[in-house]
C-alpha cells in the first residue's frame, strides 16, 4: 500500500464518492473564447518572464527561453581545439545524427536506396525520446475517416500555424507509415478479425491511434533498431557530433565527433547530413520535470543553428497534462494520454471534474495549471502540487481486465510503489514532454543549410504551436523516412569542396560583437544534475 497523506486520502475518497454521477455526465467541451483565456492565463508558453531575445544567428531578434539561447549562443566545443580535418576517420554518403526513431528510419531507407550510411548516436541506438513515447500512433485508416480530417484536427491542434506542406505531407503518408512497420514487425493491437484497433486522443475527431497497448514507442524503437541491426548500417555510438562541417561553399559537408569517455575527436565526412537528434525536455525549462529520455539536450538545433540554419517556432514547447506527480520516484514521469483515451476523468481535491478530458493538450494542461495555482484546487503532494487522474472508471467504462490489457506499462509502473490504477485514482501534474518547434525545413527534408537535413522532433513546423497525440511517432517515420530518401539521393551528385569550420569562427565573431561571453559549452549533450553550490 502506498503512503498517502491523510488530506490525500480524505480527497480521494471525495473523487470516489463523485465517480457515479461524473460517470452521467461527462465535462462539456470548451469554447474557442474559453481556450484562449486558459491559456493565456495559465500556459507556459506565455510567461514573458522565461524568455529573452536571440542576438545573433539566424533568428536574431527572435525569443526563446533563456535555457536554449544559452545554447545557442553558447561556447563552441571544437574551438582553441586541434581539429585535422584534413584525414576524415569516417568517409560516406549518409552521416545520420541520432540513434532515435527518425534517425533509424532515415539510416534504413538511404540505405535501402543504395547508400553507404552511417549512424552516430551520443548513447546506443534506441537510448531516445521514440522508446517512451506510449500511447500511439496516428493514421487515417479506417473507412470512417481520412487524411482531410487527419489534417483538419491537427492544423486547429495547432493553432493553423503548421506549414502546410509539411503537415500535407504527413497526414498523406501516415497509412503507408503504418503499413511499413507492420511489415518490418510491429505489433500492432488488433481485433480477433485482424482489424487495427484504434482510440481517440485529445483533438482527434476520428479514432486514429494505433498502439501497440501502451508500448507503443518501445515495439517501433525495438522493431527499427533490428532492422537497422539486420542491414549492418554502422552504428558508432556513444559519439557525440559536436559541430558540423561546411565546405567552401557553405554546403554540409560532415560532423565533428566526440568519443563521450575518452573525449577524442573523430571526424566524418560525408556527402549528406541528417540531423535527428530529438527533442529538449532534459534541458527542464521553467523548472518543469520531464518525461523525456536523458539525451534530450536540443543539440541538433545548436549544431543547425551555428551552421546557419533558421529555427521555426523554438519559442513554443508542449507540457503534457499527465506527468505523474507523485510518487517522488517518478515525477514527471509519462501517464500516457490513452488512459483518458479510455475514460479517466480528470478531477480536483473535491472529486469534481474541471475540464472535458480530451481536448488538445496545451488547453488541457493549461486547465489543470489554473486548477491548482489560480483556483487552489490542487491535492499537495511530495514535490509540489496535482490533480487526480481517476484511473478506476476505465474498468468501469471497458469492463474488468482494460487497464491490464491496454495498459499495463501504467499499471506496472504505478504497481510498483504499492498503487494499484485499477482501484485508486493517481496524481498527476504536467511536464515537460515535446518541443513543438526545431529547425526550418522544406518538404524534402532540407534545412536551410545545403545538404543539412532533418527529421524528427528536431524539425519545427510540422505540428504548428501545439501536436496532437500520436502524431510525433508518426512524424518520425514519415520524416524520417522522407530525410532518408532526400538525402540519399542527393548524395548521389554531391562533389565535397574543401572542408571547413570558418562557420564556428564567424559565429564567435558575431557573439564577441554582440558583447556576449558564453559561459555554457554547447551543444550540452547530457543533462547537469550536479548539486549546484548555494550562494
Ligand atoms: O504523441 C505522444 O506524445 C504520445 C503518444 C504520448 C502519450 O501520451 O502516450
Amino acid at each position: 500500500m502506498y503512503q498517502y497523506t491523510e488530506e490525500q486520502i480524505i480527497s480521494m475518497k471525495k473523487v470516489e464518492a463523485t465517480r457515479a454521477e461524473r460517470m452521467k455526465n461527462l465535462f462539456p467541451r470548451m469554447s474557442a473564447e474559453e481556450k484562449e483565456k486558459v491559456l493565456k492565463e495559465n500556459h507556459p508558453d506565455y510567461i514573458e518572464s522565461a524568455y529573452e531575445t536571440l542576438k545573433v544567428g539566424p533568428n536574431k531578434g527572435d525569443k526563446v527561453l533563456h535555457e536554449l539561447a544559452d545554447l545557442l549562443q553558447g561556447k563552441s566545443r571544437v574551438l582553441g581545439k586541434r581539429i585535422n580535418l584534413k584525414k576524415p576517420d569516417y568517409d560516406v554518403d549518409v552521416l545520420v545524427i541520432g540513434g532515435g526513431g527518425a534517425g533509424s528510419s532515415a539510416a534504413i531507407t538511404a540505405h535501402a536506396n543504395g547508400a553507404n550510411v552511417m549512424m552516430v548516436t551520443k548513447l546506443r541506438i534506441g537510448d531516445a525520446n521514440t522508446m517512451m513515447a506510449e500511447g500511439g500512433i496516428q493514421a487515417a485508416d479506417k473507412e470512417n475517416d481520412s487524411p482531410s480530417i487527419h489534417y483538419l484536427d491537427a492544423f486547429g491542434g495547432g493553432h493553423f500555424a503548421a506549414k502546410r506542406e509539411l503537415l500535407y505531407k504527413l497526414v498523406t503518408e501516415a497509412p503507408d507509415a503504418i503499413l511499413w512497420l507492420s511489415k518490418l514487425g510491429v505489433m500492432f493491437d488488433k481485433a480477433p478479425d485482424g482489424t487495427m484497433i484504434t482510440t481517440h486522443g485529445g483533438g482527434t475527431s476520428r479514432k486514429r491511434m494505433h498502439a501497440c497497448k501502451d508500448y507503443s514507442g518501445a515495439e517501433i524503437m525495438r522493431t527499427l533498431r533490428d532492422e537497422v541491426l539486420n542491414r549492418n548500417i554502422p552504428v558508432v555510438d556513444f559519439t557525440a557530433a559536436i559541430e558540423i562541417i561546411k565546405d567552401d561553399e557553405g554546403k554540409a559537408c560532415g560532423a565533428v565527433l566526440m568519443n563521450m569517455e575518452t573525449k577524442e575527436i573523430l571526424i566524418a565526412r560525408a556527402k549528406t547530413v541528417i540531423i535527428a537528434t530529438g527533442g529538449a525536455g532534459r534541458l527542464h525549462y521553467q523548472g518543469f520535470p520531464t518525461s523525456n529520455h536523458y539525451g534530450a539536450t536540443a543539440d541538433g538545433l545548436v549544431l543547425a543553428y551555428r551552421a546557419g540554419a533558421k529555427l521555426l517556432y523554438a519559442d513554443t514547447l508542449q507540457y503534457h497534462p499527465t506527468g505523474a506527480a507523485e510518487p517522488t520516484q517518478i515525477f514527471g514521469a509519462l501517464v500516457t494520454e490513452k488512459v483518458r483515451s479510455l475514460g479517466a476523468q480528470l478531477v480536483n481535491k473535491d472529486g469534481n471534474a474541471f475540464v472535458y478530458s480530451l481536448e488538445t493538450r496545451d488547453v488541457t494542461a493549461s486547465s489543470i495549471i489554473r486548477e491548482c495555482k489560480q483556483r487552489h484546487n490542487g491535492v499537495k503532494t511530495v514535490d509540489g502540487e496535482g490533480v487526480w487522474l481517476d484511473t478506476p472508471m476505465i474498468e468501469l467504462i471497458g469492463g474488468e481486465g482494460t487497464i491490464e490489457k491496454r495498459i499495463p506499462a501504467m499499471m506496472r509502473m504505478f504497481g510498483k510503489y504499492g498503487i494499484d490504477i485499477r482501484k485508486e485514482p493517481i496524481l498527476i501534474y504536467p511536464t515537460l514532454h515535446y518541443q513543438n518547434g526545431g529547425i526550418d525545413i522544406s518538404t524534402d527534408g532540407q534545412s536551410g543549410v545545403e545538404n543539412l537535413y532533418v527529421a524528427g522532433e528536431a524539425v519545427g513546423g510540422i505540428h504548428g504551436r501545439n501536436r496532437l497525440m500520436g502524431n510525433s511517432l508518426l512524424d518520425i517515420i514519415v520524416f524520417g523516412r522522407n530525410a532518408g530518401k532526400y538525402a540519399s539521393e542527393k548524395a548521389k551528385t554531391v562533389k565535397i569542396g574543401r572542408m571547413n569550420l570558418d562557420h564556428v569562427k564567424a559565429f564567435k565573431k558575431e557573439l564577441d560583437e554582440a558583447g556576449i561571453n558564453p559561459v555554457k559549452f554547447s551543444p550540452q549533450l547530457l543533462p547537469n544534475y550536479t548539486r549546484q553550490p548555494s550562494i
